[in-house]
């Protein structure tokens, strides 16, 4: 297997000799100018009855809606780690477009978890605008729209990657990664019941299996476990290296996220945290619990999982009078270095760029 250093690279602008416009464009300005192909494709070319307008009207405003807002770092890492994978000469037009393809179906993936998780979290707010379900006249029939998100995955794949070696491949890791995060998503709702609060469940080991599946797999492995069969790669070893490495990042995302959520600007998140509100495991409780006094355990049974203001803004005092964010600034520190050694160990033939990339995008990170 031939691998290549990113610097050889550059931006990601292809100046390759096929000519034409497209060759201009950067990676990401490419991802942005396919998402309306692949609506034009989902909601125009296959189902073309007549009667059945209505619905792709609706299977069209769901798509803009609710997947491209985002910052779009899964769908990206996509293309950006088969560059990594192979040399220039192996791919070809074709094949970067079926990596933005790809990288799409990540980005709905992630749309289709969002717009259910917003429902069970009694969210308020996504990327900065209502969520979906929140919308006027929508309700409870988003958990439809998000299936039809879900449905479009498998149709774009199948369109754009049937006749490749490594579809079959594609297919297994969306469907295992999608089991893999509902088993998180159950861990996660069913550790915080509304209503019960028993801080004994709130434990590191819960935490951290909570994570791994409602998060990392989806977010982090995914991403590159499909580049990686897109260019060839299938070795058992080689997907658990990188699994090894992909993981721990995604424990640290999550311990971010669930930072963010109660300290993060929701100007600059897009979200309103509720983490508090839901009696969610979150870092922040877990680590709190490790270091309070049996006096503030009292005050924060007394408040946890409870939605009136009052409530949340004494748990909020209690997480400051603690230093949770410096804690967590020094966590993140510590994370990083960890993660370094981690790269430096388990990457083996992978090229180290694929996992340093992913690192600098999420480190330090306030949204
Ligand atoms: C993040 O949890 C996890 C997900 C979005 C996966 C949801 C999985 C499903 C099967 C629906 P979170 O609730 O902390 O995310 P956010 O803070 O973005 O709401
Ligand atoms: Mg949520
Ligand atoms: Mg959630
Ligand atoms: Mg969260």
């Amino acid at each position: 297997l031939t691998l290549r250093a990113a610097s050889l690279q550059g931006d990601g602008v292809c100046n390759g000799t096929h000519g034409g416009r497209k060759a201009l464009l950067s990676d990401p300005q490419r991802f942005e100018a396919q998402f309306d192909e692949l609506l034009t494709e989902l909601t125009e070319r296959d189902f073309t009855e007549p009667g059945l307008t209505d619905a792709m009207s609706r299977l069209k405003q769901v798509m803009v809606y609710n997947v491209p807002g985002g910052k779009k770092n899964r769908g990206l890492s996509v293309i950006g780690s088969l560059r990594e994978l192979l040399p220039p000469s192996q791919l070809t037009q074709d094949g970067v477009q079926r990596a933005l393809v790809v990288g799409w179906c990540i980005e709905m993936l992630q749309a289709f978890f969002l717009m259910t998780d917003d429902i069970m979290d009694a969210s308020v707010t996504r990327r900065g605008q209502p969520c979906w379900y929140k919308k006027d006249g929508i309700g409870l029939d988003a958990i439809n729209d998000s299936l039809l998100v879900e449905g479009s995955i498998y149709r774009l794949l199948r369109r754009h990657c049937r006749d490749q070696p490594y579809y079959v491949h594609l297919l297994e890791l969306f469907n295992e990664t999608t089991f893999q995060t509902e088993l998180g998503q159950v861990l996660d709702l069913i550790t915080a019941p509304p209503g019960q609060i028993d801080l004994g469940r709130f434990t590191m080991e819960r935490y951290k299996t909570i994570v791994k599946y409602k998060t990392a797999f989806y977010s982090f492995y995914l991403p590159v476990a499909s580049a990686m069969y897109m260019a060839g790669i299938n070795s058992e070893e080689e997907h658990k290296n990188a699994k090894h490495i992909l993981l721990e990042m995604g424990e640290f995302f999550q311990i971010q996220d669930d930072f963010l959520d109660c300290f993060g600007d929701p100007a600059v998140t897009g979200k309103i945290g509720t983490d508090i509100q839901d009696n969610k495991c979150s870092w922040l409780v877990v680590k709190a619990l490790e270091v309070m006094t049996p006096e503030q355990r009292s005050v924060l049974e007394l408040c946890y999982g409870r939605s009136d203001e009052t409530s949340v803004t004494k748990v909020k005092e209690l997480y400051h009078s603690l230093q949770m964010p410096a804690l967590y600034q020094s966590y993140e520190e510590e994370s990083y270095q960890r993660l370094q050694k981690l790269i430096a160990l388990h990457a083996q033939s992978l090229p180290h760029s694929i996992f340093l990339n992913f690192a600098k995008k999420i480190y330090k990170r306030d949204k």
